[in-house]
């Protein structure tokens, strides 16, 4: 089924985030897009929805694999008033937003990893990827860029990926209405996004936290070229992750690739 931006647009209850829209059949980046907008002034909620992406991006320059006519690619700009270094939570409040609306369409199967991806059947059916700008200690704008597998068979699954990605329509072994869950995730991410601004943290840790099999076990988390070795114990308010090591003792990870070790 083909996007309608009217549709989409009607349906929203939230006050602000898809005030404004902005739709492209095909694009570099939503978050490229959604950067720039936020460079020339966008309103907090602004939103960028993709029918398939060109340069789709994950972290660290690797790619987002984006064919039309069967995900999501959406990205969202939000101003909040709070520091730098607290800006992760964002991240962590949309995995909960996400992992919940996916929940219904799997219930008890979705699962999130540290620190930005959802999966299903421990296989990656989403990524989240926040780009931040900042100026002097304050946050400019973050960009909250979706990526969501809903339709694509696994055939169109590029090789490499096919034994650790996955899709809604796979896993469950029909097609999926787009529109029907893009509005639903907007909606839970205003009501995340505002208990974050209204109450802080607590509540949106504890409800990743439940989605979250990684914590109390062995973990490793990679970034660039150093290695991290221990057990997840939680997460910290800035949204790192908080691992106990044998020779570092209690150490915080603020970015990387986590892994649980399995016991041989
Ligand atoms: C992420 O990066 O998981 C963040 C992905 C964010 C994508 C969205 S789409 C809308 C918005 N606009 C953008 O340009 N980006 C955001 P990372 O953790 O670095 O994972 C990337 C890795 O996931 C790749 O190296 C592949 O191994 C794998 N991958 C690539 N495409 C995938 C897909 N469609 N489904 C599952 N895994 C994929």
């Amino acid at each position: 089924m083909s996007w309608n931006l009217e549709v989409i647009e009607k349906s929203l209850v939230n006050e602000f985030i898809g005030r404004p829209l902005y739709y492209y059949p095909e694009i570099g980046s939503t978050n490229d897009e959604a950067f720039r907008l936020g460079i020339a002034g966008a309103p907090e909620g602004t939103v960028v929805i993709a029918d398939s992406q060109t340069k789709g991006k994950g972290r660290l320059q690797r790619l987002w694999h984006s064919p039309p006519g069967s995900n999501i690619y959406t990205s969202i700009l939000f101003r909040p008033n709070f520091a730098p270094d607290q800006a992760p939570r964002i991240s962590i409040a949309a995995g909960v937003a996400v992992a919940e609306i996916l929940s219904q369409y799997c219930p008890g199967l979705v699962q999130l990893k540290w620190p930005n991806d959802v999966l299903l059947n421990n296989k990656k059916l989403c990524g989240i990827l926040a780009q931040i700008k900042t100026s002097a200690n304050s946050i400019d704008f973050v960009v909250l860029g979706i990526g969501i597998n809903v339709n694509i068979d696994y055939n169109q699954l590029p090789c490499e990926i096919q034994s650790i990605a996955t899709s809604l329509a796979i896993e469950t072994g029909r097609e999926i209405g787009r529109m029907e869950l893009i509005i639903s995730l907007y909606e839970n991410i205003a009501k995340w996004y505002k208990e974050l601004m209204q109450s802080g943290f607590d509540t949106i840790k504890g409800k990743w936290l439940n989605f979250a099999p990684m914590i109390s076990q062995n973990v490793q988390v990679m970034f660039r070229d150093e290695l991290v070795r221990g057990k997840a114990l939680g997460l910290d308010d800035d949204g790192s992750l908080i691992i106990s090591t044998v020779n570092n003792g209690t150490v915080k990870v603020s970015a990387g690739d986590a892994t649980i070790i399995k016991e041989s």
